[in-house]
């Protein structure tokens, strides 16, 4: 089946009714719970009225929602702190050295100081194994709230459990938030706010998605009259005006272990019905844009406290949907799947010079790099010909947004990501 922007505008549109369906719940969640409390009858019509309001109020104030921002309304509305946004895998300048960076905690406005949050623990975790079972951990933890917050990083080191539990590891190094410290196993750490890296026209992006006309009366099917990026020159980076809390650890090679690795990041929290210090995921990120391009927002939660173990049978199926959605070939499918699951991000130790799915697909080192356009490779995989030279249905309309890496965004030394507005 050739085409189309009518096909693409449909999934997108589909795409569109969950991320809307959410915002809808975060709004209708406490209106909700009025009214079970018993609010008047007559204070019903204006509940309605303030559920329209707050429903108007609340999309303009979502400004981005992207990479993987706000993936659940838990975590968008109740553990901010845990919501993991980009995972990054890269070279040093030292090539004895690898660098990983986890951000979380999005949509920092300029000059806000936002605390960070001590009761969730942050893991990168790495297999070494090629089964989707980690390894090796490197854990941290913020240990007090207030001014002058102090941090603690754990490993490299085996886990004393794999999966979904973890407890913290023996050792650990200490330092300053939004000090660089030198941590465990030869590292340097940063634990602190930096100008969020990551970089899309979202903007132009929900013009894509659903009329937000959909808000206010649910399911009229809105025409569509945007199925391409803005061009060159007028996309903008939707992300730009904001900052995001970071770790960044910068760390021999071989701390990591030798030749390809995975390496996918989990938030935690103390679990109250385990008094034994244990953590549970609350949620779990790796490759950008793979769970939001191809997964029903709806399925979010549950992935999130999955392992890779479980992506091939759960995410396959996602992603094989949407590209029969789009009227474009099986092919495509089977392309995003044999590099991007199970969901964790490949590099190989043993390799020098890096791109985005070098590992797989051009035997380098691979990762993700800060500057890796992680939006316009996937586009042009699903939406054009790249990487399966499949032309059938390609919409090249929708093969970029159009946006490139924001130099804001970066430093050429330690920590890598720039500095926050
Ligand atoms: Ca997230
Ligand atoms: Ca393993
Ligand atoms: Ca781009």
């Amino acid at each position: 089946m050739r085409i189309s922007v009518q096909s693409v505008a449909h999934a997108l549109l589909n795409i569109g009714r969950s991320f809307i369906r959410r915002c809808v719940e975060q709004v209708l969640s406490p209106i909700k719970q009025l009214f079970q409390q018993g609010i008047r009858p007559w204070l019903r019509t204006a509940g309605i009225s303030v559920v329209v309001l707050l429903t108007v109020v609340l999309y303009a104030a979502l400004p981005a929602r992207a990479s993987d921002h706000q993936d659940t309304t838990f975590l968008a509305t109740q553990r901010t702190a845990a919501d993991l946004t980009d995972l990054f895998v890269f070279e040093s300048p030292d090539p004895s050295k690898v660098v990983l960076s986890m951000n979380f905690d999005p949509l920092i406005a300029r000059g806000e100081n936002r605390p960070f949050d001590p009761s969730v623990l942050y893991q990168f975790k790495i297999d070494n194994t090629g089964d989707g079972i980690e390894d090796r951990v490197i854990q941290v933890k913020v240990n007090d709230r207030g001014p002058n917050q102090t941090v603690s990083v754990f490993g490299p080191d085996r886990p004393e459990r794999i999966g979904t539990v973890s407890t913290l590891l023996g050792a650990r190094r200490q330092g300053r938030i939004n000090e660089v410290f030198a941590g465990p196993g030869g590292s340097t750490v940063f634990v602190g706010t930096r100008k969020d890296p990551f970089f899309f026209d979202l903007e132009q992006f929900f013009k894509i998605l659903p009329d937000r006309n959909y808000l206010m009366q649910p399911n009229p099917s809105p025409p569509l009259t945007v199925t391409s990026f803005r061009p060159p020159g007028e996309a903008q980076d939707t992300l730009a005006p904001f900052n995001v809390h970071s770790i960044v650890i910068e760390l021999p090679r071989e701390q990591l272990g030798t030749g390809k690795i995975g390496v996918w990041m989990t938030t935690s929290v103390a679990d109250p019905r385990r008094r034994t210090g244990a953590f549970v995921q609350i949620e779990r990120l790796a490759v950008p844009a793979l769970n939001e391009l191809f997964m029903d927002f709806n399925a979010h939660n549950e992935s999130n406290i999955k392992t890779p173990t479980e992506d091939a049978p759960n995410q396959s199926n996602f992603i094989r949907s949407f590209v029969q959605t789009i009227g474009r070939p099986q092919g495509i499918a089977d392309a995003v799947i044999s590099v991007a699951i199970p969901d964790v991000i490949q590099a190989d130790l043993s390799k020098q010079g890096g791109s985005y799915f070098g590992t797989q697909l051009a035997g380098n080192f691979g990762g993700r790099r800060p500057t890796d356009d992680v939006i316009d490779v996937t586009a042009s995989v699903v939406f054009g010909s790249a990487v399966t030279n499949i032309t059938e249905g390609a919409i090249p309309s929708l093969t970029s947004d159009n946006v490139g890496p924001n130099p804001a965004n970066f430093l050429p030394t330690f920590p890598y990501l720039g500095n926050p507005l």
